[in-house]
């Protein structure tokens, strides 16, 4: 046991239901909570639920969830000793996590090094090959001339892509299938990183045509313990915004699943990481290929929470506040299975926001069903921010039982009168392709969506 006191206030600088999340895990541990919010967000859950708040700016996110001097300055006025930065918003800024600690608040996550190493993709890549995990055959860091990429695009043979060091998440991508046109990608995926991000390094990568998204969910203490909590699959997505996704992925074997687990634990220990990481491969024809670590809580960690029996938000806590992990890898069992749903406040056929006032919400529930929502009756959706209105979580014995549990679910969810992705998850469970687990990155937008209405109708 580890006599390290637990902290005796935690801002919360984020809102939606990530915000209600580490409200609960804070609950949990008995340690009172501070949110901050938006002008926009008074009558937000986040709000409600927090023992303390402070509106800290208007609507718009730059002068409120991203307002760093603001956010400081709530923290020191409500005596707040840790700062907890959930997802998005400035969960991986370093220099948010930067200033937090010379505050002397706690950052609740990584070191800001560490933030800023798998900030930039390139310095991310070297890092993560120091410590020992394969790499997308690709240039050795950035790229910059066009007679470097037709040097290396010769190298490793086409097709190839070009991305964004500063990038991440899509942005700045751009794939060349020949060397007619690399000279176009090359130059197009560096203005458009310049104009993203203000930087237009790039490096260049073998283009991987049809691979799966999983991740590994890592987690290290400050005395040299480190774990892995298995893996996610993530490859359900559309314009890289997950739709749903689920624990364990159904096409690894136990022996790839735990040789891709350690190799994550072990790169983790490698690195020197401190807290909850999340390390991402693209895998294909079975092998895995690292693209990129994130440094934060993930919006899809329940399913992980789901068949380990953990928590993963009061761990991080405890661990930031410089606590031994509670459990070591031999005492962590995996069991059953389960999948994330996301909620968004969407119309179903151009994916748009549909924000809006809630007049009826009808959360399912019994046997394997947990939702982490933001809605009750009357709630005003504000338009300002992310779609993502409700998680359902369900869980399983196999993937079969959680599959069944998830139509009743989504048949017992109702959220009127605004359109949400309800249905569009229902139509995904009727799906053979679903049902099989026989899906790639591609699949949703390539294969699903564009049959959607005909076959659906
Ligand atoms: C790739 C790739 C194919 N080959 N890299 C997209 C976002 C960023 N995280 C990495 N991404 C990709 N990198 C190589 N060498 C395909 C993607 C990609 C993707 C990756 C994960 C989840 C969804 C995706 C959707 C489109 C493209």
């Amino acid at each position: 046991m580890s006599n390290k006191k637990l902290f005796k206030k935690i801002l919360i600088a984020n809102r939606g239901d990530v915000a209600l999340r580490i409200l609960r895990a804070a609950k949990d541990l008995k340690i009172p909570t501070v949110s901050i919010h938006s002008s926009a967000d008074n009558d937000s859950m986040h709000v409600k639920l927090a023992d303390e708040s402070v509106c800290i700016g208007p609507a718009k996110s730059s002068d409120s969830y991203l307002n760093m001097q603001a956010i400081i300055s709530a923290a020191l006025v409500t005596g707040a000793d840790a700062i907890h930065p959930g997802v998005g918003f400035l969960s991986e800024n370093a220099d948010f996590a930067e200033i937090v600690n010379a505050h002397e608040i706690n950052f609740i996550g990584p070191s800001p090094e560490h933030i800023k190493t798998m900030g930039d993709k390139v310095s991310a890549k070297i890092a993560a090959e120091k410590a020992g995990l394969p790499l997308v055959p690709g240039s050795k860091g950035s790229i910059s001339s066009l007679n470097k990429a037709e040097e290396e695009a010769l190298k490793i043979g086409f097709p190839v892509i070009i991305k964004a060091a500063a990038g991440g998440g899509g942005r700045g991508m751009k794939v060349a299938n020949s060397m007619e046109n690399l000279s176009e990608a090359f130059s197009s995926a560096r203005s458009e990183a310049k104009a993203a991000f203000g930087d237009d390094t790039v490096y260049l990568e073998k283009y991987l045509k049809n691979p799966r998204h999983i991740e590994v969910q890592v987690f290290a203490d400050s005395h040299g313990n480190v774990v892995h909590l298995g893996e996610r699959e993530c490859s359900i997505q559309r314009r890289h915004q997950k739709l749903l996704e689920e624990c364990p992925s159904p096409i690894l074997s136990q022996s790839e699943r735990e040789k891709i687990g350690k190799l994550s634990a072990n790169a983790a220990k490698n690195l020197g990481y401190l807290g909850l990481g999340t390390i991402e491969y693209l895998y294909e024809n079975n092998e895995f290929f690292f693209i990129e670590m994130n440094t934060r809580l993930q919006v899809e960690h329940p399913i992980t929470e789901m068949v380990t029996g953990l928590d993963l938000v009061c761990e991080q806590i405890k661990i930031a506040s410089g606590q031994k992990l509670s459990f070591k890898q031999n005492d962590i069992v995996f069991n059953g299975h389960a999948i994330e749903f996301r909620i968004n406040a969407e119309n179903p056929n151009n994916f748009l926001p549909s924000p809006g006032k809630i007049k009826t919400f009808h959360p399912p529930g019994g046997p394997g069903v947990r939702v982490d929502s933001i809605v009750y009756q009357g709630y005003q959706i504000p338009p300002y921010y992310d779609s993502l209105i409700s998680k359902l979580i369900v869980f399983g014995s196999d993937r079969k039982n959680c599959l069944s549990r998830s139509e009743r679910a989504l048949d017992e969810f109702i959220i009127e009168p605004i359109d949400t992705s309800i249905e569009l998850h229902k139509k995904l469970l009727r799906n053979k392709d679903i049902i099989n687990g026989a899906y790639s990155i591609k699949w949703l937008e390539e294969i699903f969506l564009p049959t959607l209405n005909k076959t659906y109708g």
